[in-house]
């Protein structure tokens, strides 16, 4: 049997983190938390596949491509999050459990960010935790998976 895909996918400015705000969003890179993730996937027998971009259009099209090939969706939009309907339409229409993470708490900072379009079409989403957020993601992927 094949084993099965995780898409780990990030938005707009991710690809700053480590670089800028480390107050904020800590010090780790994106690639550092993708790594994070694909060492607890694989604990749980799971691949990992991971994308990041600033294009909404181009998130869209990875979930579509997701479509009947990946068993699940870890998604941080960014600030797409607070907007991007098209990514909620998106994810809608994808077959598998969809994951939020936030590495920030959203929901204590600024009133914009308090609303998430993509949290009604995910299964859970996992706020605050820093880059440990990575993790609990995919542990929250594998027990949806079993
Ligand atoms: O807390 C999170 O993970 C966010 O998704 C991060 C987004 C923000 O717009 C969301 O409200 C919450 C921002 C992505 C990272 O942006 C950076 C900007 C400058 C320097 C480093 C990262």
């Amino acid at each position: 049997m094949t084993t099965p895909i995780v898409l780990v996918l990030g938005g707009p400015n991710l690809n700053l983190l480590g670089d800028r705000e480390p107050d904020v969003y800590g010090s780790a890179t994106l690639a550092d938390h993708v790594d994070v993730a694909r060492v607890r996937a694989r604990e749980h027998n799971l691949d990992v596949e991971d994308l990041q971009s600033n294009h909404e259009g181009e998130l869209v099209d990875a979930i579509h491509r997701a479509r009947g090939r990946c068993a699940a969706i870890i998604i941080n939009p960014g600030a797409f999050t607070h907007y991007a309907w098209s990514i909620h339409d998106a994810l809608a229409a994808f077959d598998g459990p969809v994951v939020e993470v936030h590495l920030s708490n959203p929901n204590a900072r600024e009133p914009w960010r308090h609303t998430s379009v993509i949290a009604p079409v995910a299964a859970g989403s996992i706020v605050g935790f820093g880059g440990a957020g990575y993790r609990l993601a995919v542990d929250a992927v594998a027990d949806l998976l079993e």
